[in-house]
């Protein structure tokens, strides 16, 4: 399985992946290949919170939100580096592509202290 079904139903989109086959020539039967992973930043939450990838997978964050957002790595007050977005008005988007394994905690740092906004995982195998 590609995506975690956690959030199937509230707007992830694998992108990449499902172009119509129609036209194709067996092309996309050589293994997984890298696709695209839409997240949103909606309601002051991620969403969804917790989402499965394959490596190499591409995950993108867009704020749908008026107020700004960041995708920033690990717990507040232990700041860690590989998910390190700008701030994130409305409309903006962040994206990261996962080239190794394992499970990556998130959260934004303008609000550390709403529970759906902290504790985000990128799962990635
Ligand atoms: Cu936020």
């Amino acid at each position: 399985m590609r995506i975690g079904a956690v959030g199937l139903a509230v707007g992830v989109g694998l992108v990449g992946c499902t172009a119509p086959s129609g036209g194709g020539d067996g092309s996309g039967d050589g293994g997984p290949m890298p696709g695209t992973v839409e997240l949103a930043l909606r309601g002051t939450a991620f969403v969804p919170r917790d989402v499965v990838v394959s490596v190499g997978d591409t995950v993108v964050w867009t704020n749908f939100d008026q107020v700004s957002h960041t995708v920033t790595s690990d717990e507040p007050g232990d700041l860690g580096t590989l998910l390190d977005s700008d701030t994130l008005g409305a409309g903006d988007r962040y994206e990261f592509t996962f080239n190794q394994a394992g499970e990556f905690v998130y959260f934004c740092e303008s609000h550390p202290q709403v529970p759906a906004m902290v504790g985000a995982t990128v799962t990635v195998e």
